[in-house]
C-alpha cells in the first residue's frame, strides 16, 4: 500500500510537472499563409516545438486571425499573445527607427538592403526592448514598386489617385505626390481595390501576387524604392521567463529562419514579376523622369526621416554610407 501511494504520487507529480512546463504560444500573422513570411514562420515556429520537445509549442495564425496587422505589435506588447510577426515600418509614427528600412531610394537590392540592416539590426533590437519586446529574427519583402490602374509616366498622374499606403512612409508618399492616402491591410487589399477604396499602392510583386491585384489594376512600375522587413518578437517578459536552454532553441530557429526568409524573398521577386505579367499587367521600370521625380521626393522624406530619428539615425546612415 505504502508503495502504491508512493508511485501514485509520482505519477501525479510527473504529471503536474509536465503541465506546468509545456507551454503554447500563438503566433499572431498578418499576411497570408501561403506568403513566404508566414511559411517562413511556420517553419520556425516547429523548429522551436522540436528544439523543445514540444516543452514550448509554438502555433502561428496567418492572415491577421488570431490579430489584426495593426493590432499585432501592442497584443505582443502587452502579453495577449507571447510571439507575434510585425512589418515594423508599419510603426515609424512609435519610434522612427522602425521606418530606417523606408527610406525612399536609400538602398534598392537585397545586397545593399543586407548592408544597412546589418548596421540598423542592434538600434531597432534596442528600441523594441524598450517597447518591451525581445527581438528574434526579420526577413525582408522583395523591392517596392508602384501599381497603378493606369499608365503613369509623370508624377502628375497620381493626383488625386486612391492610394493605399501601409506605415507612415507610403502616407507621406502619397501626400507629397498629390494623392489620397488610405491605411489599408494587405490582408483587406483584394476588398479595397475591388470596392474602389483604393486604386493604386506601392508594395513589392509579392504582395500583388498574393492579393491577385490583376483582378483590378493594370500596371506594375518597378521603382525599388525601398526593402521593408517584417519582424518576430516576443513579449519581453516572456522571453524573460525562458530558461536559458528555451532561449538558445528560439535563437537558433530564428536564425536559420532569417537566412532562409532572405533566399526565400529573393527567390518570390522574379516569380511574382512574372506571374503579374502572366496574368496580363504591364510589368517595367519606371521612365527617367518619373524616377527623378521620385528620387527628389525621396530626398525630402530622408532629409524629414534624419531629423526625426536623431543621433541614432545618423550614426546609422554614415556607418552605412562610409561602407
Ligand atoms: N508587402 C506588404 C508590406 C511590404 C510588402 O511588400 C504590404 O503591402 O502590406
Amino acid at each position: 500500500m505504502k508503495l502504491m501511494n508512493t508511485l501514485l504520487t509520482a505519477t501525479a507529480l510527473v504529471g503536474i510537472g509536465a503541465a506546468a512546463h509545456a507551454e503554447k504560444w500563438d503566433m499572431p500573422m498578418a499576411y497570408a499563409a501561403s506568403n513566404f513570411h508566414s511559411e517562413v514562420g511556420t517553419e520556425f515556429a516547429s523548429c522551436v516545438t522540436t528544439g523543445t520537445d514540444g516543452a514550448l509549442e509554438i502555433v502561428t495564425h496567418p492572415s491577421g486571425s488570431l490579430f489584426g496587422g495593426a493590432e499585432i505589435k501592442r497584443a505582443v506588447m502587452t502579453g495577449q499573445a507571447m510571439i507575434g510577426e510585425r512589418l515594423m515600418s508599419a510603426h515609424e509614427n512609435e519610434n522612427p527607427l522602425y521606418g530606417v528600412d523606408s527610406i525612399p531610394f536609400l538602398v534598392s537590392s537585397f545586397d545593399e538592403h543586407e548592408m544597412l540592416w546589418s548596421i540598423a539590426e542592434p538600434y531597432v533590437a534596442d528600441a523594441l526592448a524598450e517597447d518591451n519586446l525581445h527581438y528574434v529574427y526579420s526577413v525582408p519583402w522583395p523591392p517596392q514598386g508602384l501599381y497603378m490602374n493606369k499608365e503613369l509616366t509623370d508624377i502628375e498622374g497620381m493626383k488625386g489617385v486612391k492610394f493605399r499606403s501601409y506605415s507612415a512612409a507610403t502616407a507621406k508618399m502619397a501626400e507629397l505626390t498629390g494623392a489620397l492616402p488610405v491605411q489599408v491591410e494587405a490582408a483587406e487589399l483584394s476588398q479595397a481595390l475591388a470596392t474602389g477604396v483604393a486604386e493604386s499602392f506601392i508594395s513589392s510583386g509579392a504582395t500583388g501576387y498574393d492579393r491577385k491585384v490583376w483582378e483590378h489594376l493594370s500596371h506594375f512600375y518597378e521603382v525599388d524604392a525601398w526593402l521593408p522587413r517584417n519582424a518576430i518578437f516576443v513579449n519581453l517578459d516572456a522571453w524573460n521567463d525562458l530558461d536559458e536552454a528555451t532561449q538558445a532553441v528560439i535563437t537558433e530557429c530564428g536564425a536559420t529562419a532569417a537566412a532562409d526568409g532572405l533566399a526565400k524573398s529573393e527567390a518570390y521577386t522574379a516569380f511574382t514579376l512574372n506571374e503579374l505579367k502572366k496574368n496580363g499587367m504591364t510589368v517595367e521600370r519606371a521612365s527617367d523622369h518619373l524616377m527623378g521625380q521620385l528620387k527628389e521626393m525621396g530626398a525630402v522624406m530622408t532629409e524629414e526621416w534624419l531629423a526625426k530619428a536623431g543621433d541614432e539615425g545618423k550614426a546609422i546612415i554614415d556607418a552605412y554610407k562610409g561602407e
